[in-house]
């Protein structure tokens, strides 16, 4: 009767942690297969000393952007953007804002699948304030992912 109860407790608390760790495994390996995270490289332009990468994580049909820099003026906040084309004279109009960058960070979950915006036909900039969008402080091509 004893044995007995301690098998029972003992399957129980086992059927609870292999659930727990299938729900959040699967979800992840999930993501990691059909899309997997991109780096984007921002480089100063314009003269500035603003460097860093953008991560771009897929998140079914939206796209989570993580933006990291340094080398900003202190205290500026940066507008952000996905831009169609390409660094340099070929830069499109902007496709999909992003927040500002403060303090060297700024995130974002935009509304589009991560596979259309890594086509080789998407940037993301930062322009050095919104009264001088005309500046763009750094800028980086999204990479098509490797094949
Ligand atoms: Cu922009």
């Amino acid at each position: 009767m004893r044995i007995k109860k301690l098998i029972v407790a003992t399957s129980v608390v086992l059927a609870t942690a292999a659930g727990c760790a299938g729900a959040g495994g699967s979800a992840t390996t999930e993501n990691a297969v059909t899309s997997p995270a991109l780096t984007v490289t921002l480089s100063p332009a314009s003269d500035s000393r603003v460097s860093g990468t953008a991560m771009l994580l897929p998140r079914g049909n939206e796209t989570q952007v993580l933006i990291s820099v340094t080398g900003e003026p202190a205290g500026a906040s940066e507008p952000a953007h996905i831009h169609t084309g390409q660094c340099g004279p070929g830069l499109g109009g902007i496709a999909y804002p992003l927040h500002n960058v403060e303090n060297g960070r700024s995130t974002s979950t935009v509304n589009v699948p991560l596979s259309s915006i890594a086509d080789g036909h998407h940037a993301i900039n930062l322009h050095e304030s919104a009264s001088n969008l005309g500046r763009t402080v750094a800028c980086g091509n999204i990479p098509r992912p490797a094949a």
